[in-house]
């Protein structure tokens, strides 16, 4: 009796250490996963199962922080199609691909793959992406499939936002519905290729926020977000793909992006089990970040009271709704503008570019050539260099009307505005010139439009 009990106490041993052993990160064509059991990536970092959201008896496939408590959630595979009971199982086909089936061998969800698949299996990698590899071939541009290529509400370190332009994979972020329920909600996060490329935030199709567009260090509405100690951001746009992503500089520090399902896009850090997550920042963080808040060429001053002002040269296109705190209909020039006769511009300094949606570029142009073509064009509204890193390169145009603009005290961006030379010559006075916000000339238009020197002296002197 007692011998019996040592060879089955041994056996189990024995079996618990082979579970072990086995590659727990991994799901091969014989194995699968049923509800109660997960995998593991190598370093322990993420794990892969079933689980319940909120207060929700649905199961759900995912992926989540193994040692985050209470456990938060960074993908889910069937999202759309919960399962009702813990009939769920994960298996792996002979072609490649995950499918999620339920006790009747019901269909919840699969994954997919254009590549014909040689001994292929599942791994849960360290960075929270579950891949589809061919055996050992743990080369990215070979994946089957991966889970970093059909986001949830979450962006991790090293997940791509934006667009494949080959394959048409199209890489944003959809807010769950609620806590209880991850099916997609309202809210999505996205680069709209629509001109120059930017990160917009959508209800629905309604633009709530947009960060603005990349120039080349940072985006042009969210100064704070560029490279520090803490994470490294990058905005990549090739004839491939176009797309931003970040990294955690140190591996210990665990951050994510999450877009809430009331619509807010944060950006939380992992602290300890008695802190959890704290807000590190989010993307919307006062009225002006509020999509058109001051309408059409509107700028939107945090600070001042009212909040809207016209962009000088400008004025309310209703003073009367203006002066009520309605700001919607925006300003119009207070001159007319005519292309034939000519225009100038006037530069605007420290703001948030505007919209990009109907603007046009070309990443080759200097601001000179960029500037003349803007000229030329009379449905150009507006132009800047498309990058600022090394002193500006690159030409961004707006053809329509300049919507979205706020202020900033540091790390803003210059733009030039198309206006009635007119407006810009009568106003150039030395009271005008101390306010380093209000307008400077664009002085090699003016004067190639008007012919002469840049430099007049002020009155009661002499050059
Ligand atoms: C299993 O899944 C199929 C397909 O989604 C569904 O029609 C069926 O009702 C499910 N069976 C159970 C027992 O949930
Ligand atoms: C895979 O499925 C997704 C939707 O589930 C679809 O958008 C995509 O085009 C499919 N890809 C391939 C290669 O079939
Ligand atoms: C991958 O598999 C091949 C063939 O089975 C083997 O020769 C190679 O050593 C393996 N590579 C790794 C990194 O395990
Ligand atoms: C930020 O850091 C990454 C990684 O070091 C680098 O590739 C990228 O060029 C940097 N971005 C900027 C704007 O300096
Ligand atoms: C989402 O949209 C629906 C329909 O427009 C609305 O009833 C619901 O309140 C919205 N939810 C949120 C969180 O805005
Ligand atoms: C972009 O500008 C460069 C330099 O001026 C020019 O050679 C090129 O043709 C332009 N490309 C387009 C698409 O306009
Ligand atoms: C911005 C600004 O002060 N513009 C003024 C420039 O001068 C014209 C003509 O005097 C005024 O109408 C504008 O208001």
């Amino acid at each position: 009796m007692n011998a019996l009990r040592t060879v089955v106490f041994v056996f189990s041993y024995v079996f618990s250490l082979i579970r072990i052993s086995i590659a727990v990160d991994t799901i091969t064509v014989n194995q699968h996963i049923r509800d109660g059991e997960t995998i593991t990536s190598a370093g322990g970092t993420f794990e892969l199962g079933f689980f319940s959201p909120g207060n929700s008896k649905n199961r759900y496939l995912g992926i989540w922080y193994k040692k985050v408590a209470p456990r938060t959630v960074v993908w889910v595979a069937n999202r759309e199609s919960p399962l009702t009971d813990s009939s769920g199982v994960l298996k792996v086909t002979q072609q490649g691909i995950l499918v999620l089936v339920n006790d009747t061998n019901g269909i919840l969800w699969n994954s997919n793959s254009s590549h014909s698949a040689l001994d292929p299996n599942a791994q849960l990698l360290e960075s929270g992406n579950l891949v589809m590899r061919n055996g050992n071939d743990s080369d990215p541009e070979n994946f089957l499939w991966q889970s970093f290529d059909y986001p949830g509400d979450t962006l991790l370190p090293g997940m791509k936002l934006g667009r494949n332009r080959v394959t048409g994979l199209d890489w944003y972020l959809s807010s769950w519905k609620s806590a209880d329920d991850p099916s997609k909600g309202n809210f999505t996060c996205e680069i709209d290729l629509n001109g120059f490329p930017q990160l917009v935030l959508r209800n629905g199709f309604v633009i709530n926020f947009r960060a603005g567009p990349w120039n080349g260090v940072r985006y042009s509405g969210i100064p704070q977000l560029t490279n520090n100690s803490v994470y490294t951001f990058n905005f990549v746009s090739n004839e491939k793909e176009v797309y931003i992503f970040y990294n955690t500089v140190h591996s210990s520090v665990i951050l994510r992006h999450v877009l809430n399902p009331d619509g807010s896009l944060r950006k939380l850090k992992w602290t300890d089990k008695n802190t959890g997550w704290t807000l590190y920042s989010t993307a919307q963080r006062d009225d002006c970040d509020n999509y058109a808040f001051c309408g059409a060429y509107g700028i939107c001053k945090i600070d001042q009271s009212p909040k809207c002002e016209c962009m000088k040269g400008f004025r309310p296109k209703f003073q009367s709704k203006w002066d009520e705190a309605d700001w919607s209909h925006g300003c119009v020039p207070n001159t007319p503008l005519d292309c034939q006769k000519g225009d100038g511009f006037a530069k605007f300094s420290d703001v948030k570019l505007p919209d990009t949606q109907t603007s046009w570029f070309n990443v080759s142009m200097n601001l000179k050539e960029c500037a003349s073509l803007c000229l030329r064009k009379c449905t150009c509204t507006a132009y800047a260099n498309s990058d600022i890193r090394g002193g500006g390169s690159g030409c961004l145009l707006w053809l329509g009307d300049l919507i979205d603009i706020r202020e900033f005290t540091q790390n803003g961006q210059e733009f030039y505005v198309r206006m009635a030379t007119s407006e810009l010559g009568m106003n150039f006075s030395f009271s005008y010139l101390r306010n380093i916000n209000l307008i400077q000339i664009s002085w090699y238009i003016y004067s190639k439009v008007f012919n002469f020197s840049p430099c007049i002296c002020a009155s009661s002197f002499i050059p």
